[in-house]
């Protein structure tokens, strides 16, 4: 009987999907209400950010960019999502999430300043409904639900939207944070960006479950499997679970995708614990390729179009690179600064010590 049970769930949790690997429309039915322009904003943007990804990692190796995490096989997902929301919606993103952030208005210089460590990288400019990434696993997704329910006491029409991944679905933040969200009919979008890697830990290593979304299940709100490599398929379903969202429904969103790279430019190497079998079978899947694909049998994408974009990006970011070296090192006693409104005996002395220091 419980068997059964949780086979009839597991079979609820199909993969939703509108445009397939060859650039077709599978899912007429599901076809969200773009226009031509719109639909060329998101190829525009994953191209854009194709192409920044590229610039970032050989900018890490020159060692003129710090922290930086991969995000190459990952746009339609991030993008796709990011597409959907208000200007005013909330995001709390993870170390990976910087592409919905740029879209939802910071700079790519802030996220430069961001990469280096700068105190200044995470300094939310007013009226950029952004929380700084976070880097321990989790501990944005109890945060989302109560930005999510704040939001709906001041009567605002915004949701909190968090993005985490397959290893951040383990955690046990991650089943509060739904939880609570549902209790309270918060607005509140979870997105699950399953890459099916913790760094090198696989999916089926870290959970029993056969899908993510279905734990959804348990705390009551919405949950969908979506193919995290087609970008209509994630705009719908996060359009969707906006709507739901005002309306006291959360969801949570499982997208199916794959990064390309290493898990972050600190060291990692993916080849010893993934085959090249395996990622030429997600390149089949490329979220650009395939849109590219769609548009182009649309006669709304070419090659100099694309191309245009290209050189727009690598402009930008020499530009936003430029800046970054012109911002003054952060000095100790900014860090020290930053961290409390008042100081502990403690580090008041070393504010002291630091202020002498830095004014030789
Ligand atoms: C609480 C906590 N434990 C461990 C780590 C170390 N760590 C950093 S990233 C990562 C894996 C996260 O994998 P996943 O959630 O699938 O996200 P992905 O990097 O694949 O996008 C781990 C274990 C951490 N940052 N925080
Ligand atoms: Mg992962």
């Amino acid at each position: 009987m419980a068997e059964k049970t949780l086979k009839n769930i597991e079979e609820q949790f199909e993969m939703f999907q509108i445009l397939n690997e060859e650039g077709k429309i599978v899912n007429k039915d599901a076809l969200p209400d773009l226009s031509d322009e719109e639909l060329q904003e998101l190829m525009r943007r994953m191209v854009y950010t194709r192409i920044w990804d590229q610039r970032a990692i050989s900018l890490n190796r020159q060692g003129r960019l710090g922290f930086y995490a991969p995000v190459a096989g990952q746009e339609a997902s991030m993008l796709g999502s990011q597409f959907s929301l208000d200007k005013e919606d909330w995001i709390l993103p993870g170390y990976r999430d910087i592409p919905q952030m740029v879209w939802h208005g910071m700079s790519l210089h802030q996220a430069f300043l961001f990469s280096r460590g700068h105190f200044k990288g995470g300094q939310m400019a007013e009226g950029l409904n952004l929380v700084m990434p976070q880097i321990i696993i989790g501990a944005q997704i109890i945060q989302t639900a109560g930005v999510a329910l704040g939001l709906k006491r001041r009567g605002k029409d915004n949701v909190a939207i968090t993005y985490t991944g397959d290893g951040g679905a383990s955690q046990g933040d991650f089943y509060e944070g739904m939880n609570f969200a549902g209790a309270y009919k918060a607005p509140a979008i979870f997105v699950v960006q399953n890459n099916y890697f913790a760094i090198s830990v696989p999916v089926e290593e870290q959970s029993a479950a056969k899908t993510i979304a279905q734990k959804a299940v348990a705390a009551g709100i919405n949950g969908i499997q979506v193919d995290g490599m087609d970008v209509l398929a994630v705009y719908a379903a996060t359009k969707e679970a906006r709507k739901n969202a005002l309306e006291g429904t959360p969801t949570l969103i499982e997208t199916l995708t794959y990064r390309y790279g290493p898990h972050t430019m600190a060291g990692d190497d993916p080849t010893r614990y993934r085959t090249s079998e395996l990622d030429s079978e997600w390149e089949k899947k490329d979220p650009i390729v395939r849109f590219r694909k769609y548009l182009e049998s649309k006669k709304l994408w070419s090659e100099e179009e694309e191309n245009k974009v290209v050189e727009k990006a690598k402009e930008e970011i020499k530009a936003a690179i430029k800046e970054t070296d012109e911002v003054a090192p952060q000095k100790v006693t900014d860090l020290i600064g930053n961290m409390f409104e008042e100081l502990p005996v403690n580090l008041q002395q070393q504010m002291d010590e630091y202020k002498e220091k830095e004014s030789k």
